[in-house]
C-alpha cells in the first residue's frame, strides 16, 4: 500500500475505532502537561513546569515558555536575535489564548524582546484582540516595556551575507517559531505562539503566528493546537482551529493534525515543497503531532519528565 493510502486508511480506522463524542471527553485533572514545538520547547517546558509548581495557570506557564527563547540570541527565529525582514528590521508575530477563551495578539511589532507578553496584556488590558506594527509598539511602550535593538551580530551578519546571494528561503529552512500548549492541574488549557516569522521576508509581511485559529487555537471544552511552518499555507486551512475542531468530530489528535495537514498536501498535488508541523492536546490529555515531510522535534512535559520526540514527514 502506498504510503498516502496507507495514512487514508489508518485516518480512518483512528476515527471509528477511537471516536469520541465532545461530550465525552474525559477532563485531565491528574497530570498536567506542556507540549511545545522544537528543541527550544525543552527549556520553554522547564521554565513553564516552574510556574506550575509554583501554583501559575496554564496561561502563566504558557507565556513564561515562550518567553525563554524570545529571550535567547541563539535562537534565530524567535524575539531578541530574530532574522530580520529583506530591509533588516527584526518584525515579530505572537499570540495568546486561555482557558475562557480570551485572546490577544501582536503582529509586524518591532523593537520589543517579549511580543508574548505584550499580546497577553492586548488580552488582559484592551477590548481588543490585535494589535499590529506601530501601535503595537506603542502600547507596549505603555504598558512598560522597554524599546531595544533586536538584531544581533550574528543576525545582522547572516542578512548580509543573505543580501549578497538574494536566495529564497521559505521557514522550513528558517524554523523554529515557539508555539507552546499547556494542560494545568485544573485541566484547563493554554497557549502562545510567537516567531520572527519568515527570514528576508518582504517588509509588512505577517504570518500565522499571531492569528488566532492559525497559527493558535484554544477550545477548553475540546482541546488546544498550534503550528510551525510555512505561515501562509496555514492561514488559508485555518490550521490550528482545523485541528481543535476535527478533535470535537472525534479525530485523535495525531489523527486531526494529519488530516488538517492532508488538505494541504492535496492542493499542493501531494508534493509541496515546504515544512509544516501541528501539535495538539486534547482535554483528555491526549497529544499529538505531525508534519509534512522530514522530520519534527516536539517537546513533551508531563509528570517529572521532559522529552524531546522525533516525528517524521507524512510523504
Ligand atoms: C511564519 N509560522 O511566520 C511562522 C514561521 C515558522 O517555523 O513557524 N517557522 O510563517
Amino acid at each position: 500500500m502506498r504510503r498516502r493510502d496507507f495514512l487514508k486508511t489508518s485516518i480512518g480506522l483512528a476515527v471509528s475505532s477511537t471516536l469520541i463524542s465532545s461530550e465525552n471527553i474525559k477532563t485531565n485533572m491528574n497530570n498536567s502537561l506542556i507540549l511545545s514545538t522544537w528543541d527550544h520547547g525543552l527549556p520553554a517546558n522547564e521554565a513553564g513546569l516552574k510556574v506550575l509548581e509554583n501554583g501559575g495557570n496554564a496561561m502563566d506557564a504558557a507565556e513564561a515558555g515562550a518567553k525563554v527563547p524570545e529571550a535567547d540570541p541563539t535562537s534565530t527565529s524567535v524575539g531578541f536575535g530574530g532574522l530580520p525582514d529583506e530591509q533588516g528590521n527584526v518584525t515579530l508575530d505572537a499570540c495568546v489564548m486561555d482557558s475562557n477563551g480570551n485572546a490577544g495578539s501582536v503582529a509586524f511589532l518591532q523593537n520589543i524582546k517579549h511580543p508574548v507578553s505584550v499580546a497577553r496584556k492586548v488580552m488582559e488590558e484592551t477590548k481588543h484582540v490585535m494589535l499590529v506594527g506601530e501601535g503595537a509598539r506603542q502600547f507596549a511602550v505603555s504598558q512598560g516595556f522597554e524599546e531595544m535593538d533586536l538584531l544581533t551580530d550574528e543576525s545582522k551578519k547572516a542578512w548580509e551575507e543573505w543580501k549578497k546571494k538574494r536566495r529564497e528561503m521559505t521557514p522550513h529552512e528558517t524554523h523554529d517559531t515557539i508555539s507552546v500548549l499547556v494542560q494545568d492541574k485544573n485541566g484547563d488549557l493554554a497557549g502562545a505562539c510567537t516567531t520572527s516569522g519568515w527570514a528576508y521576508k518582504l517588509h509588512g509581511r505577517v504570518g500565522d503566528s499571531p492569528i488566532i485559529g492559525a497559527g493558535l487555537f484554544v477550545d477548553n471544552e475540546i482541546g488546544c493546537a498550534a503550528a510551525t511552518g510555512l505561515g501562509e499555507e496555514v492561514i488559508k486551512t485555518t490550521g490550528s482551529f482545523l485541528v481543535v475542531e476535527l478533535m470535537r468530530q472525534g479525530y485523535d489528535p495525531t489523527a486531526a493534525c494529519e488530516e488538517a495537514l492532508n488538505r494541504i498536501i492535496k492542493a499542493h498535488n501531494g508534493n509541496p515543497d515546504f515544512q509544516i508541523a501541528y501539535i495538539a492536546i486534547r482535554k483528555d490529555g491526549e497529544i499529538g503531532s505531525a508534519c509534512i515531510k522530514g522530520s519534527f522535534d516536539y517537546a513533551l512535559a508531563r509528570g517529572e519528565e521532559n522529552k524531546l520526540h522525533k516525528i517524521k514527514g507524512m510523504i
